[in-house]
């Protein structure tokens, strides 16, 4: 549907809601005219793209970068308007600025979802309303694909599978190994868990001594490790399943003048810039990489469709991981993040 043609939609809506709404849009309209500010000539805010993007938070280093790339794609100077909605790691709040979204009838949604299962009610409502859904970063699980226009992302199930195979190649077992896991549902967490728990299957002399929730957060990745040390659990190796958690883990460990990286083995996933550094410095043995950089991705995929073309619908960013064998300075400072 054309933007023109979602005006006339959102118009008759508003119209439809009675008379209160139309002295409220006079009232509006008179408080933009008396503005003093310089607005944009209405044929360039007309022409721009408007995208609602809903992101999950702002939990970790790889969120952030996640964030600022995406904003920095979607600029007026690229043709966009961004609407960005940071959903502080709450559903029900992706959910809300889905619908609102809707309401405003941008031209595409982009979805950054936290959790995989819940998203058939809105989605079908972006449907109906003619607006495509453009899944960003984590999976949704849904019987319905063509809810959503097409994904972008990384595969997780594969991240962990490299961390396996570089925990067979240069750990001596037997392996007493501490998990810390994502948020509990997402197909981030879904993906490094299924790795591992399948390499403690095909390895006898790993066993996993705690596994908990750390929602991908320093400060509760921190909490875990303390808890596991007050409660005196044997460990060699630390699975973290991403950077921040990681970080925290080495903050407890190093209040107990346990050596990371020596004393016990640090895995961690997202590779973000200060992590590496850990990695150079030995307190972290191995990063798999997770790309956050989908903004060009994402504008990508939504240029193919303004072209009318049919992108992919699933695209799987490439990734490696990172250990003290093939890490420089210099890789470092190359990277996006
Ligand atoms: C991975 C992404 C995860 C990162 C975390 O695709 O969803 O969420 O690994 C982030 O750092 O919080």
């Amino acid at each position: 549907m054309r933007r023109n043609q979602k005006f006339n939609l959102t118009l008759k809506r508003f119209m439809d809601r009675g008379p209160f709404l139309i002295s409220y849009l006079l009232f509006l309209i008179f408080l933009i005219s008396s503005c003093s500010a310089p607005q944009k000539p209405a044929s360039v805010e007309n022409d721009l793209i408007v995208v609602g993007f809903s992101q999950v938070g702002s939990e970790s280093d790889w969120r952030n970068a996640n964030t600022v790339s995406m904003v920095e794609a979607f600029s007026v100077e690229n043709g966009y308007r961004l609407i960005f909605d940071d959903a502080q790691q709450k559903q029900e709040k992706q959910i809300t600025a889905i619908r609102n979204f809707i309401n405003q009838a941008v031209d595409y949604i982009v979805l950054a979802p936290i959790t995989m299962e819940g998203w058939d009610t809105v989605l079908t409502e972006a449907k109906a309303a003619g607006i495509p859904v453009i899944i960003v970063d984590r999976m949704i699980d849904t019987d319905d694909p063509d809810l959503f226009t097409c994904w972008v992302g990384s595969d997780t199930r594969r991240e962990g599978d490299i961390a396996v195979k570089w925990m067979e190649e240069n750990l001596t077992g037997p392996l007493n190994i501490v998990h810390l896991q994502g948020n509990i549902g997402s197909s981030a967490q879904a993906g490094r868990t299924e790795g591992l728990e399948a390499g403690v299957q095909a390895n006898p002399d790993w066993e996993l001594v705690y596994q908990a929730p750390g929602d991908f957060v320093q400060a509760k990745g921190q909490e875990l490790m303390e808890d596991i040390l007050a409660k005196e659990i044997d460990f060699n190796v630390i699975y973290a399943e991403n950077d921040n958690m990681a970080y925290g883990v080495i903050e407890a460990l190093e209040a107990h003048d346990i050596v990371p990286g020596k004393d016990a083995s640090i895995i961690s996933f997202d590779a973000a810039h200060d992590a590496l550094q850990l990695v150079l410095s030995g307190k972290i043995n191995l990063d798999v990489e997770c790309n956050p950089l989908h903004g060009p991705r994402v504008r990508s995929l939504i240029e193919q469709l303004e072209r009318g073309e049919t992108p992919e619908k699933f695209t799987y960013v490439d990734e490696v991981f990172f250990d003290a064998t093939n890490l420089t300075e210099e890789i470092i400072t190359s990277r996006g993040y």
